[in-house]
């Protein structure tokens, strides 16, 4: 967290110069968090809820900006909004901010692009630093949001005691371990791009997730829409059998994000109800995860990692297979049809 402190955004005059960590009283004392966010930034901010009702105790509500703004929200004392962009343009989530704002919300900000509109009119808040994203569709910003928002949830954990110490240290000694277990699942991306090439003529995916990976299961559903144009939809895995099971025939391949956590036994059943129905199953599994293994058509190992931490990793073999299905179609794939770097309208 210390290291954040450096990279607080200046406010520009309009409301308090000052980075997250003068807001961490109101975090910890917060009633209720607010998630703003839209797309990618989004899904970010969904992995936020199951953490911050998790680890710090906080009731979280995730909203999609482009609603937020035309709905008559409640905002009540005690309230504080965090807006999740990348590019810090996204008009939905400004219109939101202030629409936030004029209700008496402390509105903090994670943004990507220093010096961006979101950051200028949030009371604080943290640039992600991911650097420039060369492509339209939002990779390596996701990755540095989610671990913003890590700090700032055991930052919360830490004041309000809502964690238990040895966790504690341990999700800090395992945040330091996260950059050589991407470059691992980034030495594999090979598997990616044959599992591409398999499936690149399919009409439609799911993608199938529960807990942490069930926003893993919408990103990554949303890059392969944002990267290949291929028909993608993500679901809670417990959702298939309420309409989505009708779907799955021979030609479905189905993603699952299966790696070990709580709810591992009720993922693997999901992949048999799949199977029964002659679907085509990729699965993403912990390293040495021989059962899924058995069961699925294909797997991509990821590295052993805490459950709450997962989402760093699973969602980069779905990256990278989106990714390799776009160019294998002949995509551009750092600029997709119709999509802008900053939806400003
Ligand atoms: C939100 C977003 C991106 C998506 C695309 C369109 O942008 O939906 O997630 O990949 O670029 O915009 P932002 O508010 O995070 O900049």
């Amino acid at each position: 967290f210390d290291c954040m402190r450096g990279r607080l955004m200046a406010n520009k005059g309009l409301v308090k110069v000052g980075g997250i960590r003068e807001y961490v009283d109101q975090l910890a004392n917060a009633k209720r968090i607010i998630i703003i966010a839209c797309g990618t930034s989004l899904h970010a901010g969904m992995v936020a809820k199951y953490l911050f009702e998790e680890v710090c105790r906080v009731t979280v509500e995730v909203e999609y900006a482009s609603e937020f703004r035309y709905r008559n929200p409640v905002i009540r004392d005690g309230d504080v909004v965090i807006a999740i962009s990348q590019s810090g343009e996204t008009a939905d989530t400004l219109v939101a901010i202030e629409k936030a704002k004029e209700m008496g919300a402390i509105i903090l900000g994670i943004c990507n692009v220093v010096g961006s509109s979101i950051p200028r009119t949030s009371h604080a808040g943290a640039y992600t630093h991911a650097g420039a994203e060369i492509g339209v569709a939002s990779t390596k910003a996701f990755t540095a949001q989610l671990t913003v928002l890590y700090l700032i949830a055991l930052q919360i954990a830490k004041e309000k005691g809502t964690m238990e110490n040895e966790r504690f240290r341990r999700i800090l000694n395992e945040l330091d371990s996260i950059p050589k277990k991407v470059q691992k699942i980034l030495d594999n991306s090979y598997i990616a791009q044959s599992l591409a090439s398999l499936y690149l003529d399919a009409k439609s995916m799911i993608y199938l997730g529960r807990g942490y990976n069930f926003p893993i299961a919408l990103e990554g559903a949303l890059k392969m829409k944002e990267i290949s144009y291929i028909h993608a939809e993500g679901y809670p895995a417990a959702e298939m059998k309420h309409g989505p099971i009708a779907l799955i025939d021979d030609e479905m391949p189905v993603m699952f994000i299966a790696t070990k956590d709580a709810t591992y036994e009720k993922i693997v059943s999901n992949i048999q109800e799949v199977k029964a129905r002659k679907g085509k199953v990729i699965a993403i599994v912990t390293e040495g995860d021989d059962a899924v293994k058995n069961l699925a058509d294909h797997v991509i190992e990821i590295p052993e990692v805490d459950e709450i931490l997962t989402p760093l990793l699973s969602v980069i073999p779905l990256q990278l297979f989106a990714y390799y299905t776009g160019v294998l179609r002949g995509c551009n794939v750092d600029q997709p049809r119709n999509l802008a770097k900053s939806v400003t309208v």
